[in-house]
């Protein structure tokens, strides 16, 4: 079962997605998400110009091999763009594999371990008012968790709110600079979360997303103030660069942390997992290593009860998303799903057998991954270059995401 070769596909339904199609001397082939958002192009190269020669002629079958040749192979360890690569080769040989032995990957990697995979969805509004209201409309159509942000007062422009739903700006043209000011930020989220027990009550999963803009000292008064409305979790609530943060955060409130989309391998979680200074890390199968690399994690997080909650917004192509439901079905610490519905241009893109119903997923039993290209509609959606705005203070600091 010989890696014949394989292609990078680029496209941009809407947003940008690159693709690894690689492909077997028996006609057999898997597909891995590598998209990179804002530095796709970095990660197309690697794959085209240094993984795919070193791939042809290797056993499609030795897929902890490949990876571990990869990795260690390359001398240079870890960083977005070498980690986004391996997983898409990784993401791919798992969907061959499948293929191969004509059953769907999560029977690969364990069997379910659960009936469905609970996720949660993405209610904003710029108002208190109209926050409120965007997330009863997530649980009139069934999701029984919801990540909740709002605009704030003063600033025209805050990340991860606008009025429609695809909201994840990677935006076209000249990159984009808002202000950012964490005391108004500061004096909006309480008040907001106050509102929406006090209308949606308890039976709810709430989530909010920090998005790494505070201060751990900050992050530890918010997480204090939060503690009586019960968040499901508070995310990314200071940069994690710094492990250490999050203990200061974590002497200070028993409201749950989450924290790891931008982790790209188990090196950058591991001291947050074993002081257990998290709950739910979110290392998501594109950004971290891929199926193989995110089993490890688990299986380290599962150790310490900490839980899985990958990062699922809509740069993450449905190659990803199906990717991730296999493995959250089958992974014993599973904790949620981000899940944020893809435009129906990138649905027809990537056909896909993964569902939603009342509030749960599943990814289908269809051999591998379940998901495919067709490569005559991707080819009509040409590569756009975009980025993801920057923030900085109100006199011009440049901020951390
Ligand atoms: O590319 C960045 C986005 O995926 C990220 O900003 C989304 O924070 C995010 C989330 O939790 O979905
Ligand atoms: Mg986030």
């Amino acid at each position: 079962m010989k890696i014949t070769g394989g292609k990078v596909i680029v496209c941009s339904p809407g947003r940008n997605f690159v693709t690894l199609k690689l492909e077997t001397a028996d006609g057999v082939y898997g597909l891995g998400d590598a998209t990179l958002n804002g530095r796709e192009m970095a990660v197309a190269s690697y794959l085209r110009d240094h993984l795919l020669p070193l791939l042809e002629g290797r056993d499609a079958r030795r897929i902890e091999d490949i990876w571990q040749f990869l990795y260690k192979g390359a001398y240079w360890r870890r960083g977005p763009v070498t980690m986004a690569a391996i997983a898409a080769v990784d993401t791919a040989l798992w969907d061959i594999k499948g293929k191969l032995l004509n059953t769907p990957v999560y029977q690969l990697l364990g069997g379910a371990s659960r009936e469905a995979v609970l996720v949660y969805g993405h209610a904003n509004g710029e108002t208190i008012d109209n926050a409120v209201e965007a997330a009863g409309g997530f649980l009139a159509v069934g999701y029984r968790a919801v990540r909740v942000q709002c605009g704030v007062p003063g600033m025209e422009k805050v990340y991860g709110v606008s009025s429609g739903m695809a909201y994840e700006p990677a935006l076209r043209g000249p990159i984009s600079e808002t202000a950012w000011s964490s005391e108004g930020y500061l004096s909006c989220v309480t008040p907001l979360f106050e509102r929406l027990r006090r209308e949606l009550g308890f039976d709810v999963h709430l989530l909010h997303d920090v998005h790494h803009r505070l201060r751990p000292i900050e992050a530890a008064r918010l997480g204090h103030d939060l503690e009586p409305h019960r968040l499901f979790w508070l995310e990314d609530p200071t940069v994690a660069d710094n492990p250490e943060s999050f203990r200061l955060i974590r002497q200070h409130t028993t409201t749950p942390l989450a924290v790891g989309e931008v982790f790209n391998s188990i090196h950058d979680c591991r001291q947050l997992i074993q002081e257990q200074l998290i709950d739910y890390v979110r290392t998501t199968v594109v950004h971290a290593g891929g199926i193989s690399h995110l089993r490890k994690i688990a299986s380290l997080a599962e150790l310490y009860q900490v839980r899985t909650g990958s990062h699922g917004a809509t740069d993450l192509s449905p190659v990803c998303m199906a990717a991730a439901l296999h493995f959250d079905l089958s992974v014993h610490n599973f904790g949620i799903q981000e899940y944020m519905p893809h435009t129906s241009e990138t649905d027809r893109v990537f056909p896909h057998a993964y569902r939603f119903a009342d509030g749960v997923m599943h990814p289908g039993d269809k051999p591998g991954l379940g998901v495919d290209i067709d490569e005559a509609v991707a080819a009509t959606f040409p590569y756009r270059p975009a980025y993801l705005p920057v923030a900085r203070l109100l006199d011009g600091t440049m901020h951390d995401w």
